[in-house]
């Protein structure tokens, strides 16, 4: 092969890429485009090289050490910390301190929605995936919709931010543009793109090429969400529009009610900086991390983190030792973030071993099915153990918690999975409305439905369902 003409790269950059010994990121560098040399000059340029030599740093500590190694907690003295249930003590003054503070406009919402979806393969990003039973609706018509129904009831509509990342920023804002913002204000919705991360070889030591003039990237985690939205202009945007506090929820449970009453209720009579809803973990295998508390600090352990016999301990009345499961919805004080960004320390970095796609030595690319690729995450519940006070809030899962993230045929978190339980949860709740749905009929609430209320406001209690329907679609 032609040496290739470099001469025309910075010798900074060169000195960088020959310093970090990743000289073959420039192999097909002769036989590229004008476009792929210009994107794969912009991607040299952004990579943090400083940064490379410490996800080396971490690859190569992390092939020799435990599970837990990563955690930086004293797991053995851990426990899972005291939690409100909603509905439970204090539950009514709560929900009435967190209606008021909705009705004064004081919340704001973040949507982390970066991920790629590769466990679930979809293709754009997961918030346009179809999950309405008998609608279709998409993910992001439920969620957005979920706010539009605040909006009307409390009369101020709730600020939201969504985080994407390089992979799902460009078909969010399509979808943005095509559906009238999920019937969102234009100006209540802003999108933020989070950065991206190198991929490196499973020895931890080379970048990897997706194609010849592309360096094999991925978005940083949802951790990179305080960052990300600190770069846009995010927390200056909520403060501006009189948000006092913040919820980030995932795009892939349309289940969600980061916006309980309750649950900000919570938040804010303990004056908490950072809040989280958990669902009891009654299984050890159940891929939700875990928040506990040791030594005055809380934190969650990630599933993949939390070592095999801790997860299965269980108290002598039978409930998991850690059974506190993050849904990762999280309440936070805007000044907690704005704190937390002003933080030398960046929040520490997790490796995962993925399959990547990569052009091998011959040039041909692979698409491995095994994990052949070290990849770096933040997290952004690492911000919790940074908080002065946390409220952690117990809600039951088959009201809240569906998330969409495997094919068919996986045994959990599938489109039949979250369809079922989206049935189940709109059964429940015409029940409570007095309401009486047919046997095997199927019914569906219209995004923007929030709870019985809403219900009431449609049919008279008595109503009998008799056929497929959509509640107030
Ligand atoms: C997450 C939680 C897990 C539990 C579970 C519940 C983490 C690390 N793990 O596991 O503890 O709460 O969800 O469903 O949070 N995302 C981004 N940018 C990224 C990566 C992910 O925005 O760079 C978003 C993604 O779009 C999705 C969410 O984060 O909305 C969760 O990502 P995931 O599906 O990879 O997390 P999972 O299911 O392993």
């Amino acid at each position: 092969m032609e040496p290739p003409p470099v001469h025309d790269l910075p010798p900074t950059l060169l000195e960088a890429i020959h310093a970090a010994g990743q000289e073959h990121v420039l192999r097909y560098w002769p036989m590229l485009s004008r476009l792929e040399r210009a994107h794969l000059l912009d991607q040299l340029m952004t990579l943090d090289w400083r940064g490379l030599g410490e996800l080396r740093r971490l690859a190569s500590a992390a092939r020799s050490a435990s599970a837990a190694a990563g955690v930086p907690f004293d797991l053995d003295s851990a426990s899972t910390p005291p939690c409100h249930r909603l509905g439970g003590a204090g539950g009514a003054e709560a929900a009435a301190a967190g209606r008021e503070a909705l009705a004064g406009g004081l919340f704001g919402a973040v949507i982390v929605a970066g991920g790629q979806g590769s466990r679930l393969g979809c293709h754009g990003p997961k918030g346009a995936v179809e999950i309405g039973p008998l609608s279709g609706d998409s993910l992001f018509d439920v969620l957005l919709g979920k706010l539009r129904g605040i909006r009307r009831r409390y009369g101020r509509p709730v600020p939201l931010a969504i985080m994407t990342s390089s992979s799902t920023e460009a078909d969010t804002r399509a979808w943005l543009a095509d559906h009238d913002h999920g019937g969102l204000a234009p100006g209540d919705v802003m999108v933020f793109r989070q950065r991206d991360l190198p991929a490196l070889d499973d020895h931890g030591a080379s970048l990897l090429l997706d194609a010849p003039g592309t360096i094999a990237m991925a978005p940083d985690g949802h951790g990179g969400m305080l960052p990300a939205l600190v770069d846009a202009g995010g927390l200056d945007w909520f403060a501006e529009r009189g948000v006092r506090h913040v919820v980030s929820f995932q795009v892939d449970n349309p289940l969600t009610m980061p916006l309980h009453p309750e649950f900000i209720g919570h938040h804010l009579i303990h004056d908490a900086e950072f809040s989280t809803q958990v669902i009891r973990k009654q299984q050890p295998g159940e891929r939700v991390g875990v928040v506990a508390t040791s030594g005055g600090r809380y934190f969650v352990i990630e599933y993949s983190d939390l070592p095999s016999a801790l997860a299965a301990e269980r108290e002598s009345d039978g409930r998991l030792r850690f059974h506190a499961g993050s849904i990762a919805v999280h309440a936070f004080a805007l000044d907690f973030l704005r704190r937390a960004a002003a933080s030398p320390v960046p929040l520490p970095l997790h490796l995962a071993h993925k399959a990547v796609p990569h052009l091998d030595s011959a040039g041909d690319r692979v698409v491995p099915r095994e994990p052949n690729a070290i990849k770096f995450e933040r997290f952004i519940f690492d911000l919790m153990p940074l908080a002065e006070r946390v409220c952690v809030v117990e809600i039951d899962a088959a009201d809240g918690f569906a998330p969409l993230k495997n094919p068919p045929g996986a045994a959990a978190d599938t489109l039949a999975h979250v369809h079922a339980a989206m049935e189940a949860h709109a059964r429940r709740l015409l029940a409570r409305a007095g309401i009486d749905v047919a046997a095997g009929v199927r019914v569906e609430l219209a995004p923007s439905i929030l709870d019985e209320q809403d219900v009431a406001a449609i049919l008279p209690a008595g109503t009998r369902i008799g056929r497929d329907t959509i509640i107030g679609g």
